[in-house]
């Protein structure tokens, strides 16, 4: 672990290590020697991923950010209220905009201490914690950098009172199934008996909406999904072209889920110094670089169940495009 910031205030803590973090060059080396390459969607997010990420935030197409932020907005309060929560841990905290409405009904009950954003980008954890401190008084931020996929058991023990974990965005739905059910189980683990997971899914719709929402005219989706060759050509050596590369997003209405791709528009060889591995991709050769499954009430339901937990609340918007969902260690 590596100390990056401690103050009264802010403490930051990285528990990623460049030297023995060999996240990216495994996931490269395993993803590009498949018979379908794949890469996972962690990897999107550096400083530029997490710019582009909040651009899209802003799309009219993009329809998840706006409306979880009006479901917040219309019940934070009640699940304030409802929990007693001292303490809020986001998973995947990234800018950050969705804590705020709910630090402010934590703020409004009197019961504020200590919000602990969790992220692999150190630099918005950086950001948060420090707008987050001058925005409300003696509040305490213990911003965890870290895959949340590895290193869960490094958030900070509960203070004793009531907190809330939560996971926006529908971040969840970037997991493959089995892989997200042992993350909720793992999530399980952070809650004592007066927690509360909340959880932000994006719900099963017209299928025109959601490919919109994942392939915008301005393109900026498009570059965010490429941001994951630059990452890999800053970070192991390599020599993709991104601009080879085209944007591909699709709705598997078998799955339910969202593909990114990334299709070679021709023969691309690549080579990857860091790891001594040239690929080939053949023109038309498809890379996947993201899922986005979307739910319904029963499918969060169950993956709830698998992983030990039972929902308590469901909330959602007027044309139920997206829902927060409440749960508890089951009994
Ligand atoms: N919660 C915000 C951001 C969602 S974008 C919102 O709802 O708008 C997903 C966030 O999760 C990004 O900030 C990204 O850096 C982070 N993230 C993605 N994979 C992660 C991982 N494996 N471990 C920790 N953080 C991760
Ligand atoms: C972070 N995650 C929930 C986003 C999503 O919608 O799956 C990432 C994203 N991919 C393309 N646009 C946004």
């Amino acid at each position: 672990m590596r100390a990056l910031l401690d103050t009264d205030e802010i403490r930051i803590e990285s528990w990623l290590s460049e030297v023995e973090d060999r996240s990216l060059a495994n996931d490269v080396l395993d993803g590009l020697t498949k018979p379908f390459k794949e890469i996972p969607p962690k990897h999107f997010y550096d400083t530029r991923g997490s710019e582009l990420f909040d651009r899209i935030c802003a799309l009219p197409e993009y329809y998840p950010t706006r409306t979880e932020l009006s479901i917040l907005t219309a019940r934070a309060q009640e699940i304030v209220d409802e929990t007693g929560a001292t303490e809020l841990v986001e998973l995947g905290s990234g800018a950050a905009d969705k804590a705020r409405i709910l630090l402010d009904a934590m703020a409004a009950a009197g019961t504020l201490e200590r919000y602990v954003p969790f992220d692999v980008s150190e630099q918005v954890v950086r950001d948060a914690a420090k707008h987050l401190v001058a925005e409300y008084d003696g509040l305490h931020v213990h911003g965890v950098v870290g895959d949340f996929e590895r290193h869960l058991d490094r958030v900070p023990p509960t203070s004793g009172d009531a907190r809330i974990v939560a996971l926006f965005g529908g971040t969840v739905g970037n997991f493959p199934p089995g892989t997200r059910r042992r993350f909720l189980r793992k999530v399980r683990a952070l809650l004592g008996p007066d927690d509360r997971l909340l959880l932000g899914t994006d719900l099963v719709k017209d299928p025109a909406v959601i490919e919109a929402a994942y392939d915008d005219p301005e393109g900026v989706t498009a570059e965010f999904n490429r941001n994951v060759l630059h990452v890999i050509n800053r970070e192991l050596g390599a020599d993709f072209v991104p601009e080879a590369f085209e944007h591909i997003a699709f709705f598997d209405r078998q799955r339910e889920w969202v593909e990114m791709r990334l299709r070679a528009q021709r023969p691309c060889s690549v080579m990857i110094e860091a790891i001594g591995l040239r690929v080939e991709f053949a023109a038309g050769e498809e890379l996947r670089t993201e899922i986005s499954a979307k739910f319904t009430r029963g499918r969060v339901a169950a993956d709830y169940r698998a992983a030990g937990l039972q929902l308590e609340g469901w909330y959602t918007d007027p044309d139920e495009l997206f829902a927060l969902s409440l749960a508890s260690r089951a009994a």
